[in-house]
Parts: C-alpha cells; sequence; structure tokens
C-alpha cells in the first residue's frame, strides 16, 4: 500500500506528531543545539538519488532501514550507504535474524508515521507508543565527520554529526541505541569476541568439546581451537595458524611440490603488490571480482602515488614477465609455480580455513606451444590434486568440469575436484585446474615463433589449491571427541604415554619408553614421548586424542613385564596389545589407518549423492542435505532456473525437521563429472523436459 504526503502529512497533524514536517525539524534541531548543513532538492527516494546529493567531505550517506519482528517490535538501521547489511549482527544484539523483516509501507506509517524512502531517525519522535525498540548504527559510520539524513522529508538533506544525533537528539529523548559491526564478517568477530570474553570470565576453558559434531558449526569452532590447529585474532576472516595446523599444510606443499617436479614446474616467486595500471590491463577477468581486492594507499602519513593492490592472484603479475621470456617454441614450455598467501576481502561468513580473507595457496602457471599439451597439463595436475586429497587427507573428491556460468572467466574451462561434505551435504570446491586456451596469452602478448617462422600466442594454464583443503579434512574425519588426522599428515603420528604406577620404576619405565621412541623414529615415524610429571595419563589421552593423533601407545606396569606396548587406534578406538619385537608394524597399522579412514570417507561421501529425474525428487533430496546429480540439458537458463527457483523454494531458515534445523540458500552446479554414463537420444534433462547432454551434479556449496 503506497501513501502520498499528502495523506501521510493529514496523519501526522491530526495525530498532533512533534516532528510532522521537514520545517518543524529543522527548527528542532536548531533548538537543540545541533549544527546541520542544509541541502534542498527534488525528492531522493532511493539510494541512488541519494548519492548524487553532493554533500561535504568526510560526510557519509545513510541507508535507513526499517525492520520489524512477528511481535510488530521495530528496528531501525542506519548503515553506512556502501556497507553490506548482513544477518549475523541481530545474533550479537541477542536477537534472531529469521524472525526479522524489512517493514512493508504500512508498517512504516505505523511505526515512525513516516513512508519507504523517507525514512529517518528523527521521526523517531513521532514513535509515541514506543515500538521502535532500538536504533542500530553501523559502526562504519563513527569513522566520518558527519551523517547526511532527511530532516523528516526527503527533499532536504542535513549533514550532522553522529555524536549530535546520539546526544543531542536521541540521548534526550530516551532512545536506545547501539552502535554496531554490521558486516557479516565483522560480526562473525564481534560475536568470537564476545563469546572468547564470556569463556574467560566464566574460566570455561574446559578440556573436552562441549557438543556434538551434529551441532556441526559450533563444534567446527570448538575442533579447531582445542587442537590447537588455530588462534583467533582481531583483523575479520584472518586467523592464526598454530604449528599443528601449519604441520598440515606443510606436508601437503612437501606432496605436491615431489608431483609437480616430475612435471619439470619450477618454484618462483613474484611479488605480492599490483600497480592499478596492471590490474586493470585485464579488466575483464578483475571485473567480477574486483570488489574482493586490497588496495595498500599509505606509508606512514602520507598517501602513496599510485595505490597498490594486494595479489588475489598472480595473471597480471606474472603473464607480463612470461611475455618476456617467452620468445620463440624452444623457450616451451615454461611451468612455474609459487607458494604465497592471497588476500580477497570477502563479506560473505568467515569460516576458518574454509573461506577467509587471507590464505596460503600455491598458483601454478604454465605455457605450451600446443593446445593438446596445455589441456593434458590441466588434467595431470587434477590428477595431482585428487591425489592429494586422497593419498594424503584421506578425503575422496569428485574430479569434473564446471559449467559455463560457474568456470573462471578468464579461460577456456574450468576442471574440480569437489568434495561434499557429509555433515551438511554442502560442495565444497577443493581445487581448480584451468584451461585458459589463448586469452591471457593474447592479452599479455605471450607470444613465440613457431618451428614454421611463424608468429604464435601460448597456450596456457592455471591451477590452485588452498589451506581450505585442511578445512575439508577436518570436517570430513572429526568426532565427538576433537580432530582426526590421517597419519600421513599428522605431526605426531604416535605419542607414547607411560603410565606410572607404584610396582613399577619410573626411571626404567622412561628408558623402555625412549628405546621404543628410538625404534620407531629409525622407521622415520613421527613419535613424541609424552612424560611430563604434571598432567595425569587420563588427562594426556584426552589431549592427544583430540589433537587427532593417529595412535597412542600406552606402557603400564603389564606391558612393561611382558615387552608389550598397547595400542590405542585413534579413528576407530580399537585396542589391542603389539610385542615389542613386532613394532615395524606400525607403519603397515599406519597405512590401514589411512585406507580404512578413506574408506568410510566414500561411503559417507556416496551417500550424499542422489539422483533424481524430476523437480519434485530434486528438491526433496536437496532439503535432506544431499547434493544431487541429475541429467541435464547444459543451457545456462536452464541452470539459472534452477538456482533461482530452488532458493525460493527452500525451507525458512529457522525451520526444523525432525529437530535438524534446515539448511537454506540454492543449489548451483557444482560439476560436470568427468565419470559419465552415457546419455541417449531422447533422455530429458530433469528440470526443463529438453535433450539431456550429460550428467551434471547439484549442491547447495561453500
Ligand atoms: C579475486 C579478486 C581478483 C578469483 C579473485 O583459480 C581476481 C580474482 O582472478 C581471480 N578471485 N580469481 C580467479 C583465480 C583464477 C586462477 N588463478 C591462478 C585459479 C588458480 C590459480
Amino acid at each position: 500500500m503506497w501513501k502520498s504526503r499528502k495523506i501521510i502529512y493529514k496523519i501526522l497533524i491530526e495525530n498532533n506528531l512533534l516532528l510532522p514536517n521537514k520545517q518543524a525539524c529543522l527548527n528542532q534541531l536548531t533548538k537543540l543545539g545541533i549544527n546541520y548543513i542544509a541541502h534542498h532538492h527534488d525528492p531522493v527516494p532511493t539510494m541512488d538519488d541519494v548519492i548524487k546529493i553532493q554533500v561535504t567531505n568526510g560526510t557519509a550517506y545513510v541507508k535507513n532501514l526499517l525492520y520489524v519482528d512477528k511481535k510488530s517490535n521495530y528496528y531501525l538501521i542506519l548503515a553506512n550507504h556502501t556497507t553490506q547489511v548482513g544477518k549475523l549482527f541481530w545474533k550479537t544484539l541477542g536477537l534472531s535474524s529469521g524472525n526479522m523483516r524489512l517493514s512493508k509501507e504500512e508498517q512504516i506509517l505505523e511505526a515512525l508515521k513516516s513512508s519507504k524512502g523517507n525514512i529517518n531517525p528523527f521521526a523517531i519522535v513521532n514513535d509515541s507508543n514506543n515500538r521502535v525498540k532500538n536504533i542500530i548504527i553501523d559502526e562504519e559510520l563513527t569513522k566520518f565527520q558527519r551523517v547526511a539524513l532527511h530532516p523528516i522529508e526527503n527533499t532536504t538533506t542535513v549533514e550532522i554529526s553522529l555524536d549530535d544525533l546520539q546526544n543531542k537528539f536521541l540521548k534526550p529523548l530516551n532512545r536506545q541505541y547501539t552502535i554496531i559491526k554490521l558486516t557479516d564478517a565483522e560480526a562473525e568477530q564481534q560475536l568470537q569476541q564476545l563469546k572468547q570474553q564470556s569463556n574467560d570470565q566464566q574460566h570455561l576453558q574446559t578440556l573436552a568439546i562441549t557438543v556434538k559434531k551434529s551441532d556441526f558449526s559450533e563444534w567446527y569452532q570448538q575442533v579447531i581451537r582445542k587442537a590447537e590447529l588455530i588462534e583467533y585474532y582481531d583483523v575479520s576472516g584472518c586467523y592464526i595458524l598454530r604449528p599443528w595446523g601449519y604441520f598440515i599444510w606443510e606436508q601437503i606443499q612437501r606432496y605436491f611440490d615431489d608431483l609437480i617436479r616430475t612435471e619439470d614446474v619450477e618454484n618462483t616467486y613474484f611479488p605480492m603488490f599490483i600497480s592499478a595500471k596492471h590490474l586493470n590491463k585485464e579488466k575483464e577477468h578483475v571485473e567480477g571480482f574486483k570488489a574482493e581486492v586490497a588496495w595498500v594507499t599509505k606509508y606512514g602519513e602520507s598517501d602513496l602515488n599510485e595505490p597498490l593492490a594486494i595479489r588475489p592472484t598472480s595473471e597480471t603479475i606474472m603473464y607480463p614477465a612470461f611475455a618476456k621470456w617467452v620468445q620463440s617454441h624452444r623457450d616451451l614450455p615454461l611451468k612455474v609455480n609459487q607458494w604465497t598467501n592471497i588476500v580477497r576481502w570477502e563479506f560473505k561468513f568467515p569460516t576458518p580455513f574454509i573461506r577467509t580473507r587471507e590464505f596460503l595457496w600455491q598458483e601454478g602457471h604454465t605455457a605450451h606451444s600446443t593446445k593438446e599439451e596445455a589441456i593434458k597439463q590441466v588434467y595431470t595436475i587434477l590428477d595431482f590434486y585428487e591425489q592429494v586429497y586422497g593419498e594424503l587427507l584421506a578425503v575422496p573428491v569428485i574430479k569434473g568440469i564446471k559449467t559455463e556460468s560457474e568456470k573462471f572467466a578468464g579461460g577456456d574451462f574450468t576442471t574440480t575436484v569437489e568434495t561434499i561434505i557429509p555433515q551438511n551435504g554442502r560442495g565444497l570446491q577443493g581445487a581448480t585446474s584451468h584451461h585458459l586456451g589463448q586469452n591471457f596469452s593474447k592479452m599479455f602478448e605471450i607470444n613465440f615463433e613457431d618451428d614454421k617462422k611463424q608468429k604464435a600466442f601460448a597456450w596456457q594454464t592455471s591451477w590452485g589449491l588452498t589451506t581450505r583443503s585442511i578445512g575439508a579434512m577436518i570436517m570430513f574425519h572429526g568426532d565427538d571427541k576433537g580432530l582426526v588426522l590421517p597419519p600421513r599428515i599428522a605431526k605426531y603420528q604416535i605419542v607414547i604415554i607411560p603410565i606410572i604406577h607404584k610396582d613399577l620404576d619410573e626411571k626404567q619405565l622412561n628408558e623402555r619408553c625412549e628405546q621404543i621412541k628410538q625404534i620407531l623414529i629409525k622407521q622415520k615415524l613421527r613419535v613424541h614421548l609424552d612424560n611430563r610429571d604434571n598432567y595425569s595419563p587420563g588427562w594426556k589421552f584426552n589431549k592427544w586424542e583430540q589433537k587427532g593423533v593417529p595412535i597412542r601407545l600406552e606402557i603400564g606396569p603389564g606391558e612393561f613385564k611382558n615387552n608389550e606396548v598397547r595400542v590405542v587406534q585413534r579413528f576407530d578406538n580399537k585396542k589391542y596389545q603389539i610385542k615389542i619385537e613386532e613394532i615395524n608394524k606400525l607403519n603397515q597399522i599406519l597405512d590401514n589407518i589411512h585406507n580404512a579412514m578413506f574408506e568410510k570417507a566414500k561411503i559417507e561421501l556416496n551417500q550424499r549423492i542422489k539422483q533424481a529425474d524430476n523437480w519434485k525428487e530434486f528438491m526433496t533430496q536437496l532439503n535432506q542435505r544431499n547434493t544431487i546429480l541429475t541429467k541435464w540439458c547444459e543451457r545456462q537458463e536452464c541452470e539459472q532456473q534452477v538456482k533461482g527457483k530452488s532458493g525460493m523454494e527452500s525451507k525458512e531458515k529457522d525451520s526444523e525437521i525432525n529437530g535438524q534445523v534446515q539448511l537454506t540458500g540454492s543449489a548451483k552446479t557444482l560439476c560436470i563429472p568427468l565419470k559419465q554414463d552415457e546419455i541417449k537420444e531422447g533422455e530429458q534433462c530433469f528440470h526443463c523436459g529438453q535433450q539431456a547432454k550429460r550428467y551434471v551434479l547439484w549442491g547447495r556449496s561453500y
């Protein structure tokens, strides 16, 4: 329902409102001693109109949003116009975002006696029934000298200081207001800090993880901290990688480095800064990512002449150099790789390892003289990625090709290893290997003289694997007790714990443990002897279980006497004795553990892949936390429709089925798996009914 200003005025005047119009409002500001700069103009109902008004330097344009919950409590949000207002801040305020809706026209009228396009904080005086429970102010606004607001009507804009709004306007009215970070990334950080503070206060640093894995996101947060993989940091989306976690990355580096060396890839290092000129050289591929690029604009107190971007990926850094290095076909193939950090200023909810603003990765870039050779390279690397996941992390992946809308826009096609997190059925892209065709070589002039003395452009590939892989591993293998490490990435594969007993000489026991440790070290196993005497064996069992050590060796009086050790396997809690002379079996046992973990993970992954032949089946499977393999026509239009429809039809966020909170959000294509059954003439796309071309895997994703 839309009401004209006239009708609203009538209501305002009939209701004896304190601030019925802009003149009354401006008078009131003067009376309260609030300095303002006023601009008069045509109505500016949308943000796009508002930002056309010329305001003073240092003044922020304000987005005014009025939310209402199911009990008709109202919340007025004043956000900087560039802030991506998220959902998490509601939680910080102790409210549920699921209950909040943007107010409709008649609700705006009811609460503020105002209308869409006119919402402003001064109208709060007209809320005689105290319907507005809180005025939520974006912390970003505190960084500006003034804020631009409408005095009741949007035909005028006043610039006033936020200080005056708070102290001279809201406080005297006895109105609650809260200054808070509104983007999800920042709110997450605030929540973590609150949680940390209350933990510290209550000395709640208990050893055990307090929730089960079924409470997945809380479980994950606890596991990564209690296993000492991660420490939190005060820059949102950035985390400290502790030695226990960093070691895993080092193992991935070693393994993958050895693999790419067999392909004659060489390691290099390119600078992390990109000049604006360079970054923009290749506008098209950067366009979609622009918002995520972080810039350095100052040194000390001075502005840089030219701002510098921090690498979000290194194409525009590397390829100008490639152009210099490639002259003749004898300079090809050129194959380089680098292990670096990357910065992408994401605004989605950050999750340690899975989505972070700074992360570690390797990026490989190759140039070839033929298309065939480049394509072969793409798939060889994809196989390497599959091996990293399978052989090292015991995480199964599905090799596939991204659809046209999901591929890296700069290339010809993108191959991917995808996995599915069994707990929530979300797809997770594990690594990508791109065939870039000649797109970049044409742009950056990477050309060479072929053997017939003809100028030709190089065929390129690029590929990347990140610390996200560690997140997938944690999610797959962890259990109610904490982390479970596959043996090949564990910093300690075995811990030896002596169990002191009155019948046993402590010194002798220690010597025995030390002997065993030495035997195992000789077998190239990573062993730790935990002979600290200020902790009990039980405490140590818990600690190392939480940290995911694959095997615990206990040596107590019985074992000592019988020349045995007691083996306890972390992943399945199997316990058995082995003789010391058989201790070389442990190498094999660790391999068996890896294999068993991998097999279990494969089963769990496969349980999350369902087939569907029509829309109803598709949505049913999606809402049961599955990914869905369907026959598909491969039309982008169809893909977009599935995405849109699945999002709309998915359950409300706060709804529960069988006590489980349902995931919401749309399904997208994860990949077209390389392994395919043949599709015959006449077989239909599950969604639109047109001729199907291949099977595609759909799912909600990270
Ligand atoms: C964010 C900001 C700017 C992804 C970005 O996948 C640019 C980009 O180009 C960007 N996020 N990408 C795509 C990266 C493509 C490619 N680069 C080499 C890889 C693997 C390693």
